[in-house]
């Protein structure tokens, strides 16, 4: 007779619903203006990129199942600092989604504009933590140049799989049938171009307006987070946050 090993439970099969839970747990962790004033972490972050006035914050909001998470608003612009949000339970984050000042809004001055657009190249430069990026684009004008550029930056991350791909087509509301199909042939066919056999690079329209898309895009967001790879090692910083013993009376 052989010694039978208990075969490990399976994990919970992940379900749109299970992954909405858990975009749902999302909650502002805080503000930075500049890089070196971010958190360093282990936790896998994914960046919310695009346009200014694309829909990047409307997206967190929606994804979160949550009105006024992330500042939206109808002057582009609005979000001029990195905004990072914890998710997962609120003892045991395990991923943070980070909103990013947007790009190419003409009527900012040029130097504020510069100045933003740096932020975030640096931003997409050295942040260790990022896994994973959601670029929005307005469905109406597809990719522009600076998305283009954006996606150039990232590229070879993106090729390795170290940084997985999104791209959502937002504001799909606007759109007609033939519209969002052409929408969506334009783009793969771009992204195409950047995807390899260890790429994880996709497309979806979304609609903040009429909540579509919104599971597909928390699924493929758990999806990330759930193969982010777990470092081998307690990190220091994390041994040195355990909370001290309780003091015994
Ligand atoms: N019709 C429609 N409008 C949307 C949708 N998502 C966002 N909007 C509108 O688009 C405008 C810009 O949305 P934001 O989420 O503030 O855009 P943002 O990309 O965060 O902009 P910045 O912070 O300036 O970079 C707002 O007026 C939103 O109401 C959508 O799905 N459908
Ligand atoms: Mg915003």
């Amino acid at each position: 007779m052989t010694n039978e090993i208990p075969e490990a439970q399976p994990a919970e099969p992940l379900t749109e619903k299970l992954a909405l839970a858990w975009t749902h747990t999302a909650r502002f962790l805080t503000t930075a203006s500049q890089l070196i004033h971010l958190p360093t972490t282990e936790l896998p972050e994914i960046a919310f990129v695009g346009r200014s006035n694309a829909g990047k914050s409307t997206a967190i909001n929606t994804l979160a199942q949550q009105k006024r998470l992330a500042f939206a608003s109808k002057t582009p612009g609005r979000t001029q600092h990195i905004n990072l949000f914890e998710l997962g339970p609120k003892d045991a984050a395990d991923a943070l989604f980070a909103d990013l000042p947007g790009y190419g809004y003409a009527a900012v001055n040029k130097s504020a504009k510069l100045r933003w657009q740096k932020v975030m190249a640096d931003y997409l430069a050295v942040r260790r933590s990022l896994s994973g990026v959601v670029l929005m684009v307005d469905s109406r004008l597809g990719l522009t140049d600076l998305d283009k550029q954006l996606l150039e930056f990232v590229a070879a991350r993106v090729a390795t799989g170290e940084i997985k791909l999104l791209v959502l087509l937002t504001k799909s509301d606007k759109l007609n049938r033939k519209e969002a199909d052409a929408a969506l042939r334009a783009t793969s066919e771009f992204l195409g171009g950047m995807t390899t056999e260890n790429s994880d690079v996709s497309v979806t329209l979304f609609s903040a307006l009429k909540k579509s898309g919104v599971g597909d895009v928390a699924l493929a967001l758990r999806e990330w987070v759930v193969a982010h790879q777990v470092p081998d090692a307690v990190p220091d910083s994390v041994l040195a946050a355990q909370p001290p013993a309780p003091a015994e009376d």
